[in-house]
């Protein structure tokens, strides 16, 4: 039986809603946050050494990391609905968009979180105004910038198509959904990437993310503010 080490609100969600995509069983094992820190409890290192969730274990072979994740349940159950054909153009997007949602999207998300948990966190008040300005200028030179391109190129190829790889919903869907959930906590997208909202909207309507949320238990994410 595959199981699934889930941490409560966090990437791990869309895990579970892959395998429900898949209709493949699966056994969840769900872990909760410590309730100071938002850190995974100490039990997932006995899992995966780096103590992360998602992490997978189908029979002998335990697979982490999100991407590999996704890669590793297509290849080993999906018959070609939720990929397309491998070395075509959809093929490349799609596994542009399985690495981008990890490699270049959620890092800004976890900067700014970063960037908030200094700006918010308790601290002798004369040091607070040198702490939130070292925070603001980097916000001001870098992460603002960057998180606004990255919005602008995403509802710009949502714009293009219904989907990240084309007319056909795939697991680069999947795996991008956590990006957008964690960006429209800080932006909101409603008012400005209509097209972002919108593709949030119908992943949320299908029945197999409803399903994996019923599974998962309560799922929201604080996103720059408190979960990673
Ligand atoms: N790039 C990794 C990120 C893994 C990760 O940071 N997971 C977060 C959950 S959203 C986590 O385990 N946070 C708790 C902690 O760092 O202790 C992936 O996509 O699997």
């Amino acid at each position: 039986m595959l199981v699934v080490h889930h941490l409560e609100n966090s990437r791990s969600q869309r895990v579970l809603w892959l395998l429900e995509e898949l209709g493949v069983e699966y056994e969840m094992k769900r872990y909760g946050r410590d309730k100071q820190t938002s850190l995974a409890p100490p039990e997932l290192k006995e899992v995966h050494p780096l103590g992360k969730a998602p992490v997978i274990v189908d029979n002998e072979v335990t697979v982490a990391e999100s991407g590999a994740i996704i890669e590793y349940l297509v290849h080993a159950y999906d018959d070609g609905t939720l990929h397309p054909p491998e070395g075509t153009p959809e093929w490349r997007s799609y596994t542009y968009w399985l690495h981008y949602a990890e490699g270049t999207f959620m890092p800004l998300m976890i900067i700014s979180l970063i960037l908030n948990r200094i700006e918010t966190s308790p601290m002798p008040f004369f040091v607070k105004p040198i702490a939130r300005g070292i925070a603001g200028k980097v916000r001001a030179s870098y992460l603002d910038a960057n998180i606004k391109s990255n919005l602008d190129f995403l509802e710009q190829t949502l714009g293009q198509s219904k989907w990240f790889c084309g007319d056909r919903f795939t697991a680069a869907d999947v795996q991008m959904s956590f990006a957008l959930e964690a960006a429209e906590v800080r932006t909101d997208l409603t008012a400005g990437y209509p097209h972002l909202a919108r593709f949030l909207k119908t992943v949320r309507a299908r029945p197999a993310y409803e399903a994996a949320l019923n599974r998962g238990g309560h799922y929201e994410l604080m996103g720059t503010t408190s979960n990673s």
